[in-house]
Formats: structure tokens, sequence, C-alpha cells
């Protein structure tokens, strides 16, 4: 899906208290001791890439919350982020909470701060087949804000939009609401040049032993295995995410 770039900014007031600095300080030392924990922020690595051109740097400890535009929307939409958001929240450590609330912000303005809008929507871009993030950034400290949720309907309402196989193409439709969650988490497209080819070229991304490609991969990562649909990947996206949470302790200590 394309990789909006809208010029949206939200400012929030950005003073720390002791118990914040605090609480920081002891995730960041659990961080260490767990896992290679960096010293600096770090903003790509092997499949992720973050979505520094949208102003976004890192990802908040503090949950995050979905909601929905209409009706249509979470009636549509709600079975497809449980998973997705119980990864980030248990494998990330970021509470991501799929709830069944109405949000009527319109998409011309950054919802308030932790929402994720999803929207249930015929070409949202105007384009057959495309869905859109429109993720908002903290101005205060570069981390993620929440944002808006673009889903295009036709792959709902056209039963084989992506496969005439049935599970095949609700694998898809699965990948296709991750990969645009994912973009407000703070993830760009990690498409890389593998080939040399001179150009980065669409679904050209890494491959694990598994064979299993981000979830971030533009415009799409092809069929993923049915019991990966929809999933952020072990490898990639999901260690991704957690780079960026550890960059907003980074951020703040150097
Ligand atoms: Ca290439
Ligand atoms: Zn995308």
């Amino acid at each position: 899906m394309p990789q909006p770039k809208p010029a949206r900014i939200r400012r929030t007031l950005t003073a720390l208290t002791a118990a914040d600095l605090t609480a920081a300080a002891l995730l960041l030392a659990s961080a260490t001791d767990t896992r290679a924990a960096t010293t600096t922020p770090v903003y790509k690595g092997t499949g992720w890439k973050a979505e520094t051109g949208s102003g976004i740097f890192s990802l908040s400890p503090d949950p995050y919350t979905i909601v929905f535009a209409d009706t249509t929307a979470r009636t549509k939409l709600t079975s497809y982020l449980t998973a997705p958001a119980a990864q980030v929240t248990g494998s990330v450590g970021v509470p991501v909470t799929v709830s069944t609330s109405l949000d009527t912000t319109p998409t011309s303005a950054c919802p308030a701060r932790h929402r994720i809008v999803v929207h249930y929507l015929y070409r949202p871009m105007n384009v057959s087949g495309m869905s859109q993030a429109l993720p908002c950034h903290n101005t205060g400290d570069g981390s993620a804000w929440g944002g808006h949720i673009l889903m295009d309907s036709e792959y709902w309402t056209s039963s084989t939009w992506f496969s005439t196989n049935v599970t095949t193409n609700e694998a898809r439709r699965k990948d296709a609401v991750t990969h645009e969650l994912g973009h407000i988490l703070g993830l760009d497209h990690p498409n890389t040049d593998l080939d040399k080819d001179g150009v980065v070229e669409n679904g050209e991304c890494v491959k694990s032993t598994a064979g299993r490609k981000p979830i971030l991969c533009s415009p799409n990562r092809g069929v993923p295995a049915a019991t990966d649909g929809g999933r952020f990947t072990t490898e990639y996206d999901l260690p991704g995410l957690r780079q960026m949470l550890a960059n907003y302790y980074l951020r703040q200590t150097t």
C-alpha cells in the first residue's frame, strides 16, 4: 500500500515526571538484561525501517487504543485487528487495545493521542485496491502518535479480490490490515535493492529461511502461509517495533 507522507503534526507537552524517568530507566535496564539492546537509537535493520519521513522515530510505551470511524468499520474490521494488537501487546510490550468505541475525527485531522481510527471506505485513495495509513507523530519526542487507517472496502465486497482461493484471499486481507497498522506504529516499507539492479522494486524484500517476508513489504509481501496471514513477522517486524520502543528511551537519555 502506498506510503502517505501527510504533513501532519501534533504538539504536546513533553515534561516528564520523576516517576516517568525512573520507570524509563528501569525499563531500559531490563531491556539490556534480556536482549542485545543498542546504546543509541536505531532507525533501520534487516527487514524493517522506521518511518522517519513521517516524523516517527520511536514507539511510545503508553497504551494505544484502536477505535472505529463508524459501525460498519467496526463490524467489518474488528476481527482483523485483534491478532496484531495482541502481538504488539505481548511481544513488543506496548499495550494495544481493540475497543468498540466510535471516533468521528475527520481524516484531515489527527485523533486524540494514542488513538488509531479505523475506516472502511471505497477506494480511499481514489485508486482501485489501495488502502492508506495516515500516521501522526508527537512533535515533542518523535514517537508514534496514532492516526487513521483507511481500508479499501473492495477487499471485502469482492470475495475474490486477492485470490480465488478463499484461504489465500482471507490471509491477504489480514496482511493488508496489519500492514497499515504497522505504518501507524512507525514502520516504513523495508524494501531494498537486493539484486543490485539499481531499482528498489515492488516486493523486493528480505525473506527468512522460514519463507517469510516482512509484512510491511510494499505493496505487499505476496501470498503468506495461511497461519502467517495478518501476523507481524517474528524475524523482521516485531524486532523493528521492539527497537522503536527502545528508541523511545534512548532518545530521552541521549
Ligand atoms: Ca532491485
Ligand atoms: Zn505500506
